[in-house]
């Protein structure tokens, strides 16, 4: 069965026709954050209306969270969506397909287990974009609703801002800013990779913050492995710098970190299994 399968994020929306774990058509817009989701959403139905009549289902794998087929953001900052956004109705009408909606992070997480770094234990997934997603596979199943949300745990500052805030892609290009560099997040890596000792400095703290996130969540699922995804967590150097940073923690406590197999597509390809299997 073919589905169309959807990733909005915070910064890129990705869409792609999915047959089991094979891409047959994909397309990547960018989410134009201003614009809302009802404006999202026609964005996603135009750029994919070359694709009508090839899906029977539709699966949305989102930034923020869902329940009941309502979307809300839980930090408006990595986007602003509106609470209790009917995402299921409003989709399901404008594309004319049964919808099945969840988290993108969430969705990853299967995506992982079922068709890519997995070992068939438990796992947990941690994308690391414009915020910091997770999901948690137990016992082969899922979690949903608030389950995996570590960016929203507090951060560093005393508590006052959720963790993605002071580690993120808009936290590095913040920093980058008051360094007095004016560029985005995947310049600042550029940069760090050719020895800038600034844009080192910004890496290497956040990763260095994530490194914390994952030895507590290996003790909170005891996990067969962390699975590392999204723009910022795959740039090239991140996960080693993460090690680095794990190295003094004792062999029995250590996280197992490894890179989503998926690469940016774990989401796309998870939601389109769970919503193939009728969501
Ligand atoms: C935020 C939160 C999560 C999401 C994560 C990664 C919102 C809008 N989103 O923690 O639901 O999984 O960001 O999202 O509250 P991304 O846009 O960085 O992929």
């Amino acid at each position: 069965e073919t589905v169309l399968a959807v990733d909005i994020g915070g910064t890129k929306t990705m869409a792609a026709l999915v047959k089991g774990a094979a891409i047959i058509d994909e397309i990547v817009i960018p989410t134009a954050r201003e614009a809302g989701p009802d404006g999202w959403l026609e964005a996603i139905a135009e750029s994919t209306a070359q694709w009508r009549g090839r899906y029977a289902r539709i699966g949305f794998a989102v930034t923020g969270l869902v329940r009941d087929g309502h979307w809300s953001a839980l930090n408006p900052a990595t986007l602003g969506i509106p609470d209790g956004y009917h995402l299921v109705d409003r989709a399901k009408r404008l594309l004319g397909k049964p919808v099945f909606a969840m988290n993108d992070a969430q969705a990853a997480a299967w995506g992982e287990y079922k068709f890519g770094a997995g070992s068939g234990g438990n796992l947990v997934f941690l994308t690391i974009s414009t915020g910091i997603g997770g999901g948690i596979v137990i016992n082969g199943r899922p979690l949903s609703g608030l389950a995996g949300h570590f960016g929203l745990i507090r951060g560093p500052s005393q508590g006052r801002a959720p963790l993605e805030d002071e580690t993120s892609g808009r936290w590095i290009a913040a920093e980058a800013l008051k360094a007095g560099h004016e560029v985005e997040a995947a310049e600042v890596f550029q940069r760090a990779r050719q020895g800038a000792p600034w844009a080192r400095a910004i890496v290497s703290q956040s990763a260095l913050r994530v490194a914390t996130l994952c030895r507590d969540i290996q003790l909170m699922f005891d996990p067969d492995q962390i699975v590392i995804g999204g723009g910022i967590g795959l740039a090239a150097g991140y996960i080693d710098e993460m090690r680095d940073h794990l190295q003094d923690v004792a062999p029995r406590l250590a996280p197992r970190l490894v890179a989503a197999k998926l690469g940016s597509r774990a989401g796309i390809v998870g939601v389109a299994d769970l919503a193939g299997e009728g969501g």
